[in-house]
């Protein structure tokens, strides 16, 4: 720890720098004088500290730990910081260090240098590209982290959104690096775009300074760097990976199980139905509507016989009104957020007037998280999940349609200090209460609209009420992008888009595109059409089919890559950089991603397009098959292909071995049991490598080593497979069915392999002649 003097008013801050796992460095600048508010919530548990070495000399203080180092100045204060020799950030060089404790303002500020960086990414949430834009120029404003509820948002804009989440990447061909600036205050982020540097100017209200430092080098290495410290998502239950349907609002028990019926008529996959806020009684949270809603368990047991859940709405407003079991227990026990007079914080939303949980008192947080179980939430049955809307938190009445920045949380907090964290503490009481609700065994499902840095321990989230238009599917991705190197990887938007009655080809692509991102679910405003996708003529129809067989058939693949981002920490979909970091072309691409690493998605996003342009990353030694046409792209950048209507261009990497389950089902559920079709994609050394990972999909047996992993290799035209953790074990349901191989001169074989066993025991060499 050191004394940092403030030359202007000779007060003295405490700047503590401490070494992390992972080769992290933090620097927590506080002022002993006055308490300011910190957010270890966002983190997963006290990081683990490291040694560093430390040396003084009169003007300098030399810090190192592993390959990374610190050089820290007095006179005046800066700091830079190298990796392997390399200086990769520059911290206060401009000077603009500022921590203010004065009463009414507390403002903090400081200013990064990414030298040799040549882009910005990060910082979501904003309907922006993934690539951050220089600000303070041509009218673009600095992005803005303050968590609102914006209704049919701009695209391409630096304004706030649902989420934040302080993490910035800088990235280039060469080196990158990254910052996480943990604060839960209202923050505004000067991006600059210098060519041969990145610079940041982060401000924000309120808060100590709690820097971390991701020293790269590479923009994967930041990324799991930034889950070490704030925790990777749990692999998610089977059935939320795949199709979701949702409407504002299914109003009716009949309703809902039509369209369920309805589904399973025209042969449409769904696995989650969806009630919006009108299944309550007046708006009234962990209540229904028993007129609309005469049986919900009924209702949910029906759902059950196909394997298919119930997710339904809870918002974090609660209803002024006496009699109501959730306001009295809260009102009588002052769990709501208070008046600077001490009375309870009243606004409006959909119930009326009313109050709003404080997620901050620990214990309103509990019972809060109380009223999840089976005894407390009247019909819940365990296949029921939880969606947190408007938890900004949305006050209607009020500026910004938010909580006024002086209202008073648990502990003395202003609203001011914790309002990015607002969403984030809702889902960890939500997901607190699902987990004791199914004794720790079952695996919770939940979905948010705001979130902060570390929500990815406890949700999902979709990108709020965007617009049924081609724009807004496209900046879809970018928005994805940025969240899932932010941790948020459980991400996606609504199909169609929330608002707007939606053209047909619109929703086609829409539901083309969904299928790669990682939150797949179709929802829409009330008093417009409905558009599920039985609604539409058979020829319409066998393209939303198409769709959802593609997300089904891949869920193998899918459910692979979240279990591996449980553990590694890299986001299931990734930038092209991400792989092609050399790339000096992919630096800027947004309307295509790879899905782990062996899936190339460039989906159309023009209305009337007969060709589209991808990009095919790197160099002429790696292929990328498109399996509709048998044919397969050389690596060698741009080039036009042609698309129909019912084509999503999509492409497996050479060298890539991938299992997919290709017999369409009504729900995942009906999956499990399928066996598993296995796709072998050759590379230049007709080699290929690809995991599969099986367990019980919805546990957390997993976590005791019940479930398999496994590697399957080709060479030598020899196809082997063999566990890569030998010490679990899980009875897989599924064998292998079949195995495709393809080669760039154009071989495709299909070879039965007669329910082939993958069990921990199982290695096996195959020669497929
Ligand atoms: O609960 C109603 C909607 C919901 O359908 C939507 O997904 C949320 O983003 N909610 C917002 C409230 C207001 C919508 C106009």
């Amino acid at each position: 720890m050191v004394n940092l003097l403030n030359g202007e008013d000779g007060r003295v801050l405490q700047l503590t720098f401490t070494g992390l796992e992972g080769g992290i460095f933090r620097i927590f600048i506080d002022d002993p004088t006055k308490r300011r508010h910190s957010v270890p919530e966002a983190l997963d548990g006290e990081p683990e500290t490291v040694p560093i070495s430390v040396q003084y000399t009169a003007n300098e203080i030399n810090v190192s730990s592993g390959s990374v180092s610190a050089v820290l100045y007095s006179k005046p204060f800066k700091a830079n910081i190298y990796n392997e020799g390399v200086l990769i950030n520059e911290i206060n060089s401009q000077g603009k260090l500022v921590f203010k404790s004065e009463a009414d303002d507390e403002a903090i500020a400081l200013d990064f240098v990414f030298p040799n960086a040549q882009r910005a990414y990060g910082i979501p949430l904003h309907a922006e590209r993934l690539s951050l834009r220089t600000t303070g120029v041509g009218g673009l404003n600095p992005y803005r982290l303050f968590n609102v509820d914006h209704c049919c948002y701009a695209v391409d804009s630096q304004d706030p959104l649902y989420g934040a989440i302080p993490v910035l990447y800088a990235h280039s061909t060469s080196v990158s690096s990254g910052i996480f600036w943990l604060t839960a205050s209202q923050t505004f982020v000067d991006i600059t775009n210098g060519g041969n540097y990145v610079g940041a100017h982060i401000i924000s209200e309120s808060g100590v300074i709690d820097l971390f430092i991701l020293p790269g080098p590479t923009l994967a290495a930041s990324a799991r760097q930034y889950t070490k410290i704030t925790g990777t998502a749990p692999l998610p239950p089977y059935f939320a990976i795949a199709h979701h349907q949702s409407r504002y609002s299914y109003r009716s028990q009949r309703d809902l199980l039509n369209v369920v019926e309805e589904f399973d008529n025209h042969d449409f996959p769904v696995d989650v139905m969806w009630l919006d806020i009108d299944y309550t009684d007046a708006y009234k949270y962990f209540t229904w509507n028993y007129i609309r809603f005469p049986q919900p368990e009924i209702m949910q047991q029906t759902l059950n016989e196909t394997g298919r859940k119930l997710v339904v709405i809870i918002d974090p407003h609660v209803k002024v009104e006496e009699g109501y079991f959730v306001y009295d227990t809260a009102n009588a026990n002052g769990y709501f957020v208070k008046n600077p007079d001490g009375s309870n914080f009243e606004g409006y939303c959909w119930p009326g007037l009313s109050s709003y949980w404080d997620f901050n008192n620990p214990h309103a947080l509990s019972w809060y998280s109380s009223l999840y179980s089976l005894e407390n939430f009247p019909h819940s049955t365990d296949v029921m999940f939880i969606w947190n809307d408007m938890n900004e938190p949305s006050v209607f009445d009020q500026d910004e349609q938010t909580m006024p920045n002086y209202l008073v949380h648990y502990d003395g907090w202003l609203h001011r200090d914790v309002h990015n964290m607002y969403g984030f503490m809702q889902t960890k009481g939500t997901w607190d209460g699902l987990m004791a609700r199914m004794n720790y065994q079952q695996r919770p499902f939940i979905l948010t609209r705001s979130h902060f840095a570390g929500s990815q321990r406890f949700t999902a989230l979709w990108t709020g009420d965007n617009l049924a238009t081609w724009e807004h599917l496209k900046v879809s991705f970018s928005m994805c992008l940025s969240e899932a190197l932010a941790g948020m990887s459980f991400c996606g938007a609504d199909i169609g888009g929330f608002v707007n009655d939606v053209e047909t080809e619109l929703l086609e692509r829409w539901y083309q595109a969904g299928a790669w991102l990682p939150f797949y679910r179709q929802h829409s405003t009330t008093n417009i059409n409905r558009r599920e996708p039985y609604l539409y003529s058979e020829e319409v129809q066998v393209i939303f089919r198409k769709a959802l067989n593609a997300r089904y058939a891949h869920l193998p693949y899918w459910y692979t890559i979240w279990f591996e981002h449980e553990r590694y920490g890299d986001p299931v979909i990734r930038p092209i950089t991400y792989h092609y970091a050399q790339d000096p072309n992919v630096l800027d691409i947004d309307d295509q991603w790879l899905l782990g690493k062996d899936i190339l998605i460039h989906p159309v996003i023009q209305a009337g397009a007969q060709t589209v342009t991808v990009y095919f990353p790197g160099g002429a030694n790696e292929y990328w098959f498109d399996l509709e046409h048998s044919r397969a792209y050389l690596g060698t950048g741009y080039t036009t292909i042609s698309v129909t209507r019912d084509f999503t261009p999509v492409f497996y990497r050479g060298g890539s071995i991938i299992a997919r389950k290709d017999t369409p089902r009504a729900s995942s559920a009906l999956t499990h049991q399928d066996p598993f079709s296995i796709y072998i994609f050759l590379d230049s050394n007709n080699q290929a490598v690809g995991n599969l990972y099986c367990d019980d999909n919805q546990s957390f047996d997993y976590r005791s080593k019940k479930y398999i992993y496994y590697q399957f290799t080709y060479s030598n035209n020899v196809f082997s497979g063999r566990s890569i953790d030998e010490d679990a074990d899980f009875n897989c349901l599924s064998t292998i069915g079949n195995v495709h191989v393809y080669s760039l001169s154009g071989t495709v074989r299909r070879v039965d392999m007669n329910k082939l066993d993958i069990n921990v025991n199982s290695k096996f060499e195959i020669p497929l002649l």
